[in-house]
C-alpha cells in the first residue's frame, strides 16, 4: 500500500483518490450542465451510495432489472466527480440519476439553477469510520489506514478521503434547496427498506405500487446486491480491490461500531463530533456517547 501523497490528490483542501478523479473530471464536474430532472445522490463515502446506486434506477424505471442486471454501478449511476462521468454521460438516459460525495459548496453553478432533486444520504459516522477502515485495506488505491486506533485520529481531523464527516453533513443540512432535497439515513433504509422505497419514489413523483415496492426492496437486499456481478465490484481487478481481504458488501448492518471501539476510543471520538455537531446534535437520529 501507499502513502497518501501517492494516492491522493488535493481538490479545494479535499483529498480525492487518484485512481478515480483527476484535475480533468473534477472541471468536468465544474462544468457539468444539469437538467431539470436529473437525480443526485449525495454522501459521504460509506453512507450507502452503492445502495442508492442499485436504488434509483428501479425506482426511476419502476422496477425494470435490466439496467442493475446489465450496467456496472459506476457506470450506471456515476460519480459527478469521477473519470468515468465524460465517458459515460452520454449514455446516460432521462432522467439521468448520479452520485457525488462532494460537499454543498462545490456543486457547480447549473446545479444551483436547474431543479435536480437531491437526495442525501446520512449514516452514524462510528458505522462509517469502522466501514471504511476495512475499506481502506481491500482498496489497493488507497492509502494504508494503519491501526484503527491511527485510523481514528485521520478521519477527525479530515486527512481521509472527502475530508472531516461533520463538515460534509453540516454542508448539506443547511441549504437554499427547499423541496429539492430529502433527508434519509442508511439506519431508516437497514429498518425498513420498503418504507425508505415508498419515502423515496414519492419524493421522485413516482406512484409505485405495492408490488413494485416490493420487488426493489427485494432486489436491492444486501444479500442479492452481494451476488450480482454488476454491484458487488467482482468486475475490478484485484489489485484495486481485494475482496480476499474484505468483500465490499461487508457486513451490511447498523452498529458494527461496537464491535470495534474501546471505551477510551469511543470517548475520543464522540467528545470531537459533538463539540463540532454542537448546533445540530438535538436533531442526529444517533446518539454520541
Ligand atoms: S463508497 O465507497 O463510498 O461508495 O461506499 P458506500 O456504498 O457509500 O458504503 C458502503 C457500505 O454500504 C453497505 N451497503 C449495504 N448495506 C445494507 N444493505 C445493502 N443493500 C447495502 N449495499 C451496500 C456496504 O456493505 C458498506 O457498509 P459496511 O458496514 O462496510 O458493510
Amino acid at each position: 500500500m501507499s502513502s497518501s501523497d501517492e494516492v491522493y490528490m488535493v481538490y479545494r483542501e479535499l483529498l480525492l483518490p487518484n485512481e478515480t478523479h483527476s484535475s480533468e473530471s473534477v472541471k468536468f464536474a465544474e462544468e457539468f450542465k444539469f437538467k431539470d430532472d436529473d437525480v443526485l445522490v449525495v454522501t459521504y463515502p460509506k453512507s450507502g451510495t452503492i445502495w442508492m446506486q442499485e436504488i434509483l434506477p428501479l425506482v426511476l424505471n419502476g422496477g425494470d432489472l435490466t439496467p442493475v442486471h446489465t450496467i456496472p454501478n459506476w457506470d450506471r449511476v456515476p460519480w459527478l466527480e469521477e473519470k468515468r462521468l465524460a465517458v459515460v454521460v452520454d449514455k446516460l438516459t432521462s432522467p439521468r440519476a448520479m452520485v457525488s460525495h462532494f460537499p454543498y459548496s462545490l456543486m457547480p453553478p447549473s446545479f444551483f439553477t436547474s431543479k435536480a432533486k437531491v437526495i442525501y444520504v446520512m449514516r452514524n459516522p462510528k458505522d462509517i469510520i469502522v466501514s471504511s477502515y476495512y475499506f481502506h485495506q481491500m482498496a489497493g488505491f488507497l492509502d494504508d489506514p494503519g491501526t484503527f486506533d491511527e485510523f481514528i485520529d485521520k478521519f477527525l481531523e479530515g486527512r481521509v478521503m472527502f475530508g472531516k464527516w461533520t463538515d460534509h453533513v453540516k454542508s448539506w443540512r443547511h441549504t437554499e434547496l427547499g423541496d429539492r432535497i430529502m433527508y434519509i439515513t442508511y439506519e431508516e433504509m437497514v429498518e425498513d427498506l420498503p418504507a425508505a422505497l415508498r419515502r423515496i419514489s414519492d419524493f421522485l413523483g413516482r406512484n409505485l405500487s405495492d408490488e413494485a415496492i416490493k420487488k426493489i426492496a427485494e432486489h436491492c437486499s444486501f444479500t442479492t446486491m452481494k451476488a450480482n456481478t454488476m454491484s458487488n465490484f467482482s468486475l475490478v481487478p484485484k489489485k484495486y480491490m481485494d475482496s480476499d481481504k474484505c468483500p465490499f458488501l461487508r457486513k451490511g448492518i447498523a452498529g458494527d461500531w461496537k464491535n470495534h471501539f474501546n471505551a477510551e476510543q469511543l470517548a475520543r471520538f464522540c467528545s470531537v463530533i459533538r463539540k463540532e455537531m454542537e448546533s445540530e446534535i438535538v436533531s442526529l437520529p444517533w446518539t454520541l456517547d
